[in-house]
């Protein structure tokens, strides 16, 4: 199992979408007890907001295999800067997030995402389970 540090401005899902994560986890393994530590880091939205706390999302990532930039579907904006992947000597995927909701943009997103250095965007939501299997595939290979 890989383990994804998540991204993203305060209130964008990503803690919802951790749950959502070891909600399948714990059916996908029954028997054994899941650490929320073992496959998911999920950072404070002020990490990604403010550049002062760059250095501390840059050392959390030492200790995950992918980075997971999560763009909220509903927001006009992006806290990523241009490039802001490259930053990440790790893998770096884009997450959008709340894609059922009738406020997301998801071409909008997907342009954040890109402006951001990411290529490869799973589209997600964590009340529909749209895109977590995806998820939880790149964890699990
Ligand atoms: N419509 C919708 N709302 C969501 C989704 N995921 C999270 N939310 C809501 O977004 C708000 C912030 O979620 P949270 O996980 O705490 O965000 P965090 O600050 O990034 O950890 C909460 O009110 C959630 O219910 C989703 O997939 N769709
Ligand atoms: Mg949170």
């Amino acid at each position: 199992m890989k383990k994804i540090m998540l991204v993203g401005k305060t209130g964008c899902g990503k803690t919802t979408l951790t749950q959502v994560l070891l909600g399948l986890e714990v059916a996908y393994r029954k028997t054994q007890a899941v650490c929320y530590s073992d496959y998911i880091i999920d950072t404070p939205g002020e990490f990604a907001e403010n550049r002062r706390f760059y250095s501390a999302l840059l050392a959390s990532s030492s200790d995950c295999d992918i980075v997971g930039l999560v763009q909220d579907g509903t927001a006009p904006n992006s806290i990523f800067p241009p490039k802001f992947s490259s930053m990440f000597s790790k893998r770096v995927i884009g997450i959008v997030s709340k894609a059922e909701h009738e406020n997301c943009n998801l071409d909008r997103s997907k342009k954040f995402l890109h402006w951001a250095g990411v290529e490869e965007v799973i589209v997600t939501s964590s009340i529909n389970q749209l895109g977590i299997d995806k998820l939880q595939n790149i964890l699990l290979s």
